[in-house]
């Protein structure tokens, strides 16, 4: 794929300098993925101010084969919204289309603009008296166009699903121009194929999206939340599966954290602390929420931590008396991966298995790296309630980080083959991106693999929407 000073002039003369920016000190910063592992250099900056001169732009890109990296928050962790090396790919920001078109509290649905803030999606939902639940660590900053292309995880999903599970309808710019517009606020449309799911999680592969019909729930008015001292994964498991039954599956999020986690955030973020005095090898951050908000839920986690304690399942545990404590808890956990960035180098492995056999999966693993890697320490730590478990390294303290990043090949060959076992996946959450695209041909079935290829090309025939992305070329 080509692209030339021919092609910028022809661009910037279809839709202006205010669109096409070429300015270093603005290339810059799309360049990089936030973790530094990849540098690019890009032909230019789109800006697009409307939905048509997206069309515009795509269509122009289509007929002279320029590669298209649609790029967001900047929060991806593999690579997926940084351009090659090569100069001659467009990197196009939809941080101008913000607009959130409508909330509708009766239907329980809002439509939003691509380049949304998740944060601001989640005050407007509430303004209006409703819940969006889609959360992650980088809400303040992630846009709802990048968490729809990659199918985010984060927090919500044991209660109420990946994004892909919140989307009503999208509107999405194919990649020859033509607008799919299937904005769609109804629940139940059983007529033909899922298109709309198609551009969910492909990472910007298929087309552009430009705005989405999301669902929205009642707003939780009694939340009950906990930092649990656990002896062991087996017991967290045994804990979510009661307290889901004695809350009448009320359980909205359900994390896991060892005692390092613990460790790093207290020594690298400032403010936070360890919330239990005594240390343990695990810990859980659980959470209760109900609409109802004389549900009483608080003491509804204090009878059942109670019971699983003379159970053997908790060893130790806090309740939040508070909203600053409760904020203090989700605090630390979202601060992990910062703490590990400060911590050094670090190897990360977003894997899945069924709930049940994350016990089992930890034990192997963790014994596996204990026998086989040297220089590291083992960072593990997730979404226990969705069996995702962020099953990371990092360079281990007086050793250089080349030490461990020499190992990165081996290690993941081993802890991917491992999941495969499992019958997990080896991407839970953050998607293939540039990082795990031999992952993908690798792991994936055949068939899988041949049916993607195949959209693919029926979608962008000439490969120009984030190439090299997801799929080999
Ligand atoms: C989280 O759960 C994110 O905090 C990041 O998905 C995980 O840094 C990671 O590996
Ligand atoms: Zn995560």
């Amino acid at each position: 794929m080509t692209a030339g000073n021919g092609s910028l002039a022809r661009l910037e003369a279809l839709l202006g300098a205010d669109v096409i920016r070429t300015a270093a000190a603005e290339l810059e910063p799309l360049q990089q993925d936030h973790r530094r592992l990849y540098q690019g250099r890009a032909l230019a900056l789109a800006l697009p101010r409307t939905v048509e001169e997206v069309s515009t732009l795509l269509a122009f890109c289509h007929a002279q084969r320029i590669g298209v990296v649609p790029h967001a928050g900047n929060t991806s962790y593999c690579g997926g919204a940084t351009p090659d090396a090569s100069g001659t790919q467009l990197v196009l920001s939809l941080r101008r289309l913000a607009a959130i078109r409508a909330v509708d509290p009766l239907n329980y649905s809002m439509v939003a603009e691509a380049g949304c803030i998740l944060a601001t999606l989640q005050q407007a939902a509430a303004a209006a008296d409703r819940f969006f639940p889609l959360s992650l660590g980088s809400e303040g900053s992630c846009q709802i166009g990048g968490n729809l292309s990659t199918n985010a995880g984060g927090l919500n999903v044991v209660r109420y699903g990946m994004t892909r599970d919140l989307v009503l309808g999208l509107e999405v710019v194919l990649p020859d121009g033509r607008l799919l517009s299937s904005l769609s606020s109804v629940r139940k449309d059983n007529t033909g194929y899922d298109l709309k799911s198609l551009f969910v999680g492909a990472e910007g592969t298929l087309g552009v999206i430009t705005a989405a019909s999301l669902k929205l729930f009642p707003l939780p008015r009694d939340v009950a939340t906990a930092f649990v001292a656990v002896p062991r994964p087996q017991a967290a498991v045994e804990l979510l599966v009661r307290l889901r039954e004695a809350s009448g599956d009320r359980v909205g999020s359900f994390e896991l954290v060892p005692q390092i986690a613990i460790d790093l955030t207290t020594r690298h973020i400032p403010g936070i602390v360890a919330p239990l005095d005594r240390a343990s090898p695990w810990y859980v951050l659980c959470e209760l929420s109900s609409p109802r908000a004389d549900e009483g839920l608080g003491v509804l986690l204090e009878t059942e931590l109670g019971r699983a304690f003379e159970a053997g399942l908790v060893t130790d545990a806090v309740l939040a008396q508070s909203e600053r404590e409760r904020q203090a808890f989700w605090r630390l956990r979202e601060s992990v991966p910062t703490a590990q960035t400060r911590d050094g180098a670090s190897l990360k492995h977003d894997v899945s298995v069924p709930v049940a056999q994350l016990p089992a999966f930890i034990e192997q693993a963790s014994r596996w790296i204990e026998a086989q890697v040297t220089d590291a320490v083992l960072v593990a730590y997730g979404h226990v309630g969705d069996g995702n478990l962020h099953f990371n390294l990092n360079q281990a303290p007086g050793t250089p980080a080349e030490a461990l990043q020499a190992q990165e090949a081996k290690i993941r060959r081993a802890i991917h083959d491992l999941v495969h076992d499992f019958g997990g996946s080896f991407s839970a959450e953050h998607g293939i991106g540039r990082s795990k695209v031999e992952e993908l041909a690798r792991y994936a079935p055949p068939v899988e693999l041949e049916l993607m290829q195949a959209i693919k090309r029926a979608l962008d025939p000439h490969g120009i929407m984030n190439p090299g992305k997801v799929l080999q070329p």
